[in-house]
């Protein structure tokens, strides 16, 4: 049997839980088909997604069809929790992408698309909700045409739209216009194809067909589409019989070398760390002994592996599977088991924009936030805890205010925390400006005001938007202290890990990106010539006082998330609409009216956005429709706003050699 990993994606709404639903009753998993308006589904089982009717963390489900074990993982739709998205998608071997017939393609129904055609994954379209009042077809497949991909092929017709019992038709052999379809859209990736079809039409095959349009599909160049209803069952059954011959399995190796991925982390009942893992190769066993992004080798204790409606204790999990496993206290999201996949990119989506202070009510309870919030942090990466050293804040990232709520309520119902959260501001970066160079040199016996035996030189210029930072060695061989790093390669990674820990807090309390940091100078001393010899703390602490006198010299510019627009609004009302979109700081670069609307395209600062949904409604009588997506980072104009700092300040130099010695 085959194992093939599913991932359902949609814009918020769209009916994936509901489909994951009517996939396992399909599957004789679950005799009954629960509601999401009853908090009776599968795979939202928190209780907040119960009272809030949405989907929160990804869930993974199994069933078996025609001989394919599927792991279905069910993910969230609102763009607060695209994060749960994003860790899913390394592990998925196919991918169904949801879209509502009635509102049609939505802002996340293109972000996701983008990103799913960027990592090649192969991917089906469901048109959900045919039942429904309004329910389109033809103009939506122009839609997704158009707004999607044009590498798309209807794989049946829909009838009985809007009404309680809609269906779906597959197409078949003897449809023309699908066949001739079909020809068309698999020659623009088969030359093979058209030169015989020209020749003799009946020459190619239905099977054949078919065949190509899978393998084209397993490639991710084109994207059969189906028709139906999650609510009432319409349709169902074709799209299961797309999974199953049109998706490709797994592939891997079980007796390989050990690769894995870890997507996702919970906390068992008595708060025991649980892994979920993808494995694209090889065997993991109980009581193997793992080395995963912590320090040391942890002792895998139990393993459970989803399969065919359930998740049994196994003794091992093998290559295509996904399980649980028990016992690696230090894992985090994202750990790579064996041999990492090699991923270009870390994020396929932009990480959050936005930040908050979480206040507990009670000022006794502080510690105790501190550790709930690491603690969902580890299921979260992104929600990136800091507390800044001098107030004893903690400030949390945010992709949007339901996640703010969802933080709030979770603190609350899993660990008794009643907490405030302060008014959401962005999360800003800062850029060189200039090419700047710092240099300290060796001293010849530890003092007061020269602690540290190491000379280190950096150099910082400035690079491209969006190229993030770079490190580089230009420094000879022999003037790298090889009595403490054993190869040049892991000096080059100490050194590395310091300057991007140091750039994290740039001089304004921003993370400092786009740039190159390249080390010019290094010495040391090394016994027995001189005693004592320089140790790795030198260059650890060293660095960040030499990093940030060089990026002192090179100025920086603080620049804030700029989301890009796009806004209709009813014609009497967009005078109002101009002026309050100049109230929010927003720019308006296109306007265009359109019968008895307006649509504005512009730019909003990530900060504004929100209050630009709430007084959307008011502004246009409900009827205003606005899209944002983040565009990119823009220098902000006037005052640069700072952010305090977590660490021990090293653009103060006396101020931090007295903190870090007193530490040392
Ligand atoms: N009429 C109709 N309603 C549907 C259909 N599918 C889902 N719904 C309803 O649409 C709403 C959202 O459905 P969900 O299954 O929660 O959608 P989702 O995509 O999982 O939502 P998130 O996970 O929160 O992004 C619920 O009220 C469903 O009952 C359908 O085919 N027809
Ligand atoms: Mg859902």
């Amino acid at each position: 049997m085959s194992t093939l990993n599913l991932g359902i994606l949609a814009h918020v709404d769209a009916g994936k839980t509901t489909l994951t639903e009517r996939l396992l009753y399909a599957a004789g998993v679950i005799d009954e088909i629960g509601r999401v308006d009853d908090g009776s589904t599968q795979t939202d089982t928190l209780t907040l997604e119960r009272q809030r009717g949405i989907t929160i963390k990804s869930a993974v489900v199994s069933f078996v069809i025609e001989d394919v074990a599927v792991n279905l993982i069910d993910t969230p739709g609102h763009p607060d929790f695209i994060a749960e998205v994003e860790r899913v998608l390394s592990v998925l071997d196919g991918a169904v992408l949801v879209i509502s017939a009635v509102e049609g393609v939505q802002p996340q129904t293109r972000l996701l698309m983008r990103t799913l055609q960027r990592l090649r994954i192969p991917t089906l379209i469901f048109v959900n909700k045919i039942d429904r009042a309004g329910a389109q077809c033809e103009s939506l497949l122009q839609s997704i045409s158009e707004r999607l991909t044009p590498a798309i092929i209807p794989m049946g017709s829909a009838s009985g739209l809007g009404t309680r019992s809609p269906s779906f038709m597959p197409y078949t052999a003897a449809d023309e216009d699908f066949m001739s379809g079909l020809v068309d859209l698999l020659a623009d990736h088969d030359d093979a194809l058209l030169a015989a079809y020209v020749e003799d039409e009946r020459g190619v095959s239905y099977r054949q067909l078919r065949g190509k349009l899978a393998a084209q599909t397993g490639h991710a160049l084109v994207h059969p589409v189906f028709f139906g209803s999650a609510l009432t069952g319409a349709g169902v059954d074709s799209l299961i019989g797309g999974i199953t011959e049109l998706l490709p399995a797994a592939e891997g190796e079980t007796d390989g070398p050990l690769s894995g991925t870890v997507f996702k982390v919970e906390r068992g009942p008595a708060g025991e760390k649980i892994a979920y893992v993808r494995m694209f190769s090889g065997t993991v066993r109980v009581r193997d002994r793992l080395q995963l992004g912590g320090e040391k080798e942890e002792k895998v204790t139990a393993i459970s592996v989803f399969d065919r409606g359930s998740d049994d204790q196994r003794e091992s999990i093998a290559a295509g599977r996904i399980g649980r496993l028990w016992g690696l206290g230090e894992v985090r999201i994202g750990d790579a088991i064996g041999e990492p996949r090699t991923t270009l990119e870390r994020h396929y989506f932009v990480p959050p924009t936005l930040e908050t202070v979480v206040v507990p009510r009670h000022p006794a309870e502080k510690g105790a936030l501190y550790v709930s919030l690491t603690q969902l942090a580890e299921q979260d990466p992104l929600i990136d805890v800091r507390q800044d050293d001098s107030r004893q804040e903690v400030y949390v990232s945010l992709y949007g205010e339901v996640q703010k709520e969802v933080i709030g309520a979770t603190l609350q119902n899993d660990y008794g925390i009643d907490v405030e959260f302060r008014e959401t501001t962005m999360i800003c970066v800062e850029r060189p400006i200039g090419v700047g160079e710092a240099v300290e040199l060796l001293p010849k016996a530890r003092s007061p005001t020269t602690p540290f035996l190491a000379t280190i030189g950096l150099r910082i210029e400035p690079t491209a938007s969006d190229s993030g930072v770079r490190f580089g060695l230009d420094v000879k061989a022999g003037s790298i202290p090889t009595h403490v790093y054993k190869t040049v390669e892991a000096f080059h990674e100490a050194m590395e890990r310091t300057v991007l820990k140091t750039l994290r807090q740039g001089i304004y309390g921003w993370e400092v990106t786009d740039c190159t940091v390249t080390m010019t100078d290094c010495d040391y001393q090394a016994p027995p010539r001189r005693w004592p010899g320089t140790a790795a703390s030198d260059y650890r602490l060293l660095t960040p006082l030499v990093l940030m006198g060089a990026l002192k010299r090179a100025g920086t510019v603080v620049c804030e998330p700029i989301h890009r627009f796009h806004l209709e609004v009813p014609s009497d009302k967009f005078g109002a609409t101009v002026s309050a979109m100049a109230r929010l700081r927003a720019a308006v670069q296109t306007q265009e009216m359109r019968g008895s609307s307006y649509t504005l395209v512009g730019e909003i600062p990530a900060a504004r956005v929100h209050a630009l949904q709430q007084q959307l409604p008011a502004l246009t009588r409900g009827e205003g429709v606005v899209e944002c997506e983040f565009d990119s980072y823009k220098a902000v104009r006037g005052k640069f706003p700072t952010r305090p700092r977590t660490d021990y300040n090293p653009l103060d130099r006396k101020e931090y050699l007295l903190r870090v010695m007193r530490r040392v």
